[in-house]
């Protein structure tokens, strides 16, 4: 049998950030890096042996696992054997290799990249639908893995299309593209080195903050709130954790408008609000991270934002083209003599979305 080879790319969050689990808009590109999994059918093997060329060693997972038996990198790739079967459907034996180049803990989404390429290269052959494909890799990560994570990385890493962006809209589950008239500026990637983790507890307790607040108001979620809702949570945690959530469901059907229309100060001008909103209302910025964001500005960045989960993780910064030479080469030391880590700068545009290759 032949070698089936499956891609799928990290994702770029331009604006919508902690939208996705309280129902609300993003706007991301699929990236052009992501993982790719090669899998060798075994119809004889009750067991899928994997391997990473950026690990040691193999993990041998049975068909029939659980929850909880197999942990660290690996468990992402078990959870898809778990969620695949648990969904009715065959998860074939055999060997898988992965490979990826996204950078793990950027806020780039690498883990949805390691199931959407798992998932597809299981199903080669069986006609899944990208939906179920992106739901079954959200439930692999929610259910096995054990991160409360919304749909947003695996949509993107499914959906991606060149050069376009995608409107996600987490009530409906659609997906609007969006072709990107960027005109004379860069979408320029800065990974702070300072690395997220998604699992740690401070992405779940603003979930749980976010149910609270949605629970104060009376609705089942955020989303079912008005947009000036937020005003009627009593003062303190959750009013500006929802403030954060319902002001940036507006910024991004703002954001897409400007970016369809090449309305770059539009855009600019969202991004910059909603890095805002991340520091204040929502706080999940760190130090580093609002060090690279103000510094991209005053190097001619005109939009900059965290991307991503939070705590760590990428700036995603709109930069005139004129400008992108000197920021690369000025921000790094900037932000390493500001005594953080030394950042890595990347322009990064949109690719295609998973795929066999
Ligand atoms: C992480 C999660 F995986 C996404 O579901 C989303 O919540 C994002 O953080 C924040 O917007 O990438």
């Amino acid at each position: 049998m032949s070698t089936i080879r499956a891609f799928a790319p990290g994702r770029l969050n331009l604006i919508g950030e902690h939208t996705d689990y309280n129902r609300g808009y993003a706007l991301p590109i699929a990236l052009t890096v992501g993982s790719t999994a090669e899998f060798d059918r075994d119809p004889a093997a009750d067991t899928l042996t994997v391997t990473s060329d950026s690990r040691d060693g193999q993990v041998e997972i049975g068909l029939s696992t659980t929850p909880g038996e197999i942990t660290g990198w690996a468990s992402y790739i078990a959870g898809c054997v778990w969620a695949l079967r648990r969904s009715g459907r065959p998860a074939p034996g055999g060997r898988m290799r992965i490979r990826s180049d996204v950078p793990v803990g950027a806020g780039l989404s690498s883990s949805a990249a390691l199931e959407c390429a798992v998932l597809l290269a299981l199903t080669a052959g069986a006609q899944v639908n990208r939906h179920d494909l992106a739901v079954l890799a959200h439930q692999a990560e929610n259910d096995y893995v054990g991160t409360p994570t919304g749909l947003l990385d695996q949509l993107a890493s499914l959906h991606g299309q060149p050069d376009t962006a995608m409107l996600i809209d987490f009530d409906s589950l659609t997906v609007d593209a969006v072709r990107m008239q960027l005109r004379e500026a860069e979408l320029v990637v800065i990974d702070s080195n300072s690395p997220h983790h998604n699992s740690a507890g401070d992405y779940a307790a603003r979930h749980r903050s976010c149910v609270a607040a949605a629970a104060a108001l009376g609705v089942e979620s955020l989303r079912q709130a008005s947009a000036e809702g937020w005003r009627d949570v009593p003062p303190g945690e959750l009013r500006k954790r929802a403030r954060h959530v319902l002001t940036e469901n507006t910024r991004v059907i703002t954001a897409a408008r400007a970016l369809a229309d090449g309305d770059l100060p539009t855009l600019a001008t969202a991004m910059n609000q909603s890095h805002f909103s991340m520091r204040y209302y929502f706080e999940i910025t760190i130090p580093a991270i609002d060090f690279i964001v103000e510094s991209a500005r005053l190097l001619g960045a005109t939009g900059a934002r965290m991307t991503g989960g939070g705590f760590g993780g990428s700036v995603v910064a709109l930069v005139p083209t004129g400008a992108v030479d000197t920021l690369t080469a000025t921000l790094p030391d900037a932000v390493e003599q500001a005594g953080h880590p030394r950042p890595t700068v990347r322009t990064m545009r949109a690719g295609a979305g998973a795929h066999l290759t």
